[in-house]
Parts: C-alpha cells; structure tokens; sequence
C-alpha cells in the first residue's frame, strides 16, 4: 500500500504513469480510489462534459476472408445468414436518414474477398452523395491494409485515395490486443499489430484523426492490457491524431470462445478508469453504450469516460451477434438523460468533438470552433 500512496502522489500531481506502476495500480488500488483519480483527470481534460452524437453504422458485409477467434459476425461466402449489400443498397441506407439530423456515418465489414479499394471509394462517394453533410468515419486499418496491399499501392497512397473520396477519419477497430503471441492465438490472419499500428500513424501524418480500441476481458492478462496502452501511447507521442479510446469489453455469445464468459463490471471499471490514467495523452476515453448497455456506461462515467458514442439508430449487428442489445438505438433524450443521471452535462459533438449547436426550429445545426 505505501507502493500504491507513493503512486497515487504522482498520479495527483498530472505526472505520467509507468508501465509497472500502471501495473501495481490496476492490481492493487480500491476501485473508489481509480475512480476519482480517474474522474479528476477526466475534469481536468473535459470539465463537467460528456460527449455523445447523432450517428449510424452502414455494415455493408458480414463475408470476412478472417476467422478471428472472439468474433460473432463474420460469416463465410455462402453461408445462408451471409449478407452482401449492393452499392445501391449502401446509397439508399444513408438516403433514408436525409433529415435526421445525424453528423456521421460509420462504415465497417468484414473484409469481403470481392471488395476493392475502388469499391471502397465508390462507397464512400455514394453515402457522401446522399449525406453530404456528414462525415464519414471508415473502415478498420484491417480493411485498409487488405484493399490498399491488393490496389498495389502504399499505405499513404491508399489511404489518400480514401481521403479524396470523402473518408474523414478512421475508426479504432482491429487492434484486439497487441501481445504477439496472444494475437496468433486470437486473430492469426489479421494483420499485425506493427501494421495496425503503421495505418494510424500513415493517417495522423496525412491529417486524417482516427480512434483506437483495446478488445479486453478474454483470456489476457493486465500486463498485456498496460502493454497495449503503452504502445497507442507512444504512437500518440510520435504522431499525434487519436481522437479517442474506446476499451471494446468482449461479449461472448455464438463465437468460438464463448466457454469463457464474460469479465466483471469491476473489471470493466478498473479498465477504463486505468486507460483514463494511462492515456494522457489521448483526450477521449468512450463508453460505447452499444457494448456495454447502459447502466454499465452510466457507470463508466463516474470512471473517467466522457463519451458514449450515439443514437445508433438499429444500425450495427457487431454486438447484437455477439450477446448484446439485439436493436441497440438511442433517443437524444434518452442518451442526455443517461449523462445528466451520472451528474455531468451532455453535450452533442461531431466526429472532431466539436460541440454540434442546434436552432430548435428548423433542426439546422451549426459547428462551433474548436473546443
Ligand atoms: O475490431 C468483435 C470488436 C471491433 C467482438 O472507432 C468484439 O468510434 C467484443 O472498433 N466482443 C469493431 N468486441 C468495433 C469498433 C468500434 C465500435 C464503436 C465505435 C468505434 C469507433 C469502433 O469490435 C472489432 C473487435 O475488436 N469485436 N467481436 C466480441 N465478440
């Protein structure tokens, strides 16, 4: 304990955290303590605000050449409950949310054998065209990696391919977790975690922001966890450009490691209470509401969190497939009732955590500069 006060001293003071103190703490500190550490370096950053946004996802397949081990969504080219939307289908989908008021579109699938990254482009361009106030956020740096390596071009030039065409930021997807030998066990065909790794930091440089995950609560150990952090720590230090962390809690239904249930809310508290502390250097640490349902993410926020994602709307079946809310949507109201039930103020932002302004009437909205 006199370890873990000599910790808590630095930690106080806005110091940095080591790998092996971050280690002690997570071990060894009461879940009350990391919590107000957590939440005092949360107000530090973002005051009394949390952060949420009008959004929906597009899956346009759920084929994946990949067979990760967690994942519940991946089906083979074939399989009766496979799904393959067309470009036309894509560009209807984002047409029938004219008006909704949404600011982003997030588009992520499988890595279907078929796509290309002119398909890729093509897609971008066609929800661009039907929403064209909205930002596209897309694609895994999985995908990425895989349409960019079969165009035959580098990361840079296929990446400022996917700019061009409308991409404005990268989700944080595909890092799982970065331990070499835990990622042959989990998800041996993906790419790896130095290449994962390359795509963020390719983006950061041609000012495209992106987001980072963690997937934890399987079989790895806090090591591996601190581990993780460190190394999107160091890319941020290098490269700066992730907007935000979302710790990806894994959800255990109809996938190949379901035997192993699923982690304690304690520990889906201490982890993003020890990724507030550990991160100092990324602003955003999310609650995907979609993942952890929402009395967990209310929770979240009294650990540091200050975002939990957006409306929704019934559009993504990730963790629906694997044991979640089946038709996860969410009201504004119901999403500024969840941050004002926690004690903070909810406020709607963009994809770049501008606070989004509304004039009630005709529901036209305007962007603030920068926050
Ligand atoms: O990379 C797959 C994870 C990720 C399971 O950037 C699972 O704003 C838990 O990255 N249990 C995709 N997790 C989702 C993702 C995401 C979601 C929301 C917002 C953002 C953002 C990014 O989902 C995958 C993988 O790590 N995943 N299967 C599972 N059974």
């Amino acid at each position: 304990m006199q370890r873990i006060s000599h910790i808590v001293d630095y930690v106080r003071r806005g110091e940095r955290l080591t790998v092996e103190d971050a280690i002690s703490l997570w071990r060894h500190a009461p879940l009350w303590l990391l919590g107000e550490l957590a939440t005092n370096r949360k107000r530090a950053v973002s005051g009394e605000v949390v952060y949420y946004n009008r959004n929906i996802h597009i899956e346009p397949s759920n084929i994946c050449i990949f067979n990760c081990e967690f994942c519940s969504f991946r089906r083979r080219l074939g399989d009766a409950d496979a799904w393959s939307l067309s470009l036309d289908e894509i560009e209807q989908r984002a047409r029938k949310m004219a008006g909704s008021g949404i600011t982003e579109v997030h588009i992520v699938g499988g890595v279907h054998p078929d796509h290309t990254l002119d398909s890729y482009c093509e897609t971008i361009r066609r929800v661009k065209r039907a929403l064209p106030e909205v930002a596209i956020k897309a694609y895994t740096a999985v995908e990425i990696l895989y349409m960019i390596r079969n165009a035959g071009l580098s990361i840079e030039e296929g990446m400022q391919r996917l700019k061009e065409a409308g991409m404005e930021s990268i989700p944080g997807g595909g890092a799982e977790i970065f331990d070499e030998e835990l990622r042959a066990k989990l998800c041996p065909e993906k790419c790896s975690s130095q290449e994962w790794l390359e795509v963020h930091a390719t983006a950061h440089r041609l000012d495209i922001p992106t987001n980072c995950t963690m997937l934890y609560g399987h079989v790895e150990t806090i090591e591996q966890r601190v581990d993780h952090l460190d190394r999107l720590r160091k890319l941020q230090d290098e490269a700066p450009g992730f907007n935000a962390f979302i710790p990806l809690k894994y959800r255990s239904r109809n996938n190949r490691m379901s035997e192993i249930g699923e982690c304690s809310v304690e520990d889906d508290m201490r982890t993003i209470a020890m990724s507030r502390l550990f991160l100092d250097n990324i602003d955003h640490i999310k609650a995907y509401w979609v993942a952890y349902g929402k009395s967990v993410t209310e929770m979240a926020l009294a650990f540091g969190a200050d975002d939990i994602d957006g409306t929704i709307d019934d559009s993504t079946k990730i963790y629906s497939m694997a044991g979640a809310d089946a038709r996860p949507s969410m009201s504004v109201a119901e999403l500024e009732a969840l941050v004002s039930d926690a004690g903070f103020i909810a406020v709607e932002r963009d994809t770049h955590y501008r606070e989004v302004c509304r004039r009630e009437a005709d529901e036209q909205y305007e962007v603030e500069s920068n926050i």
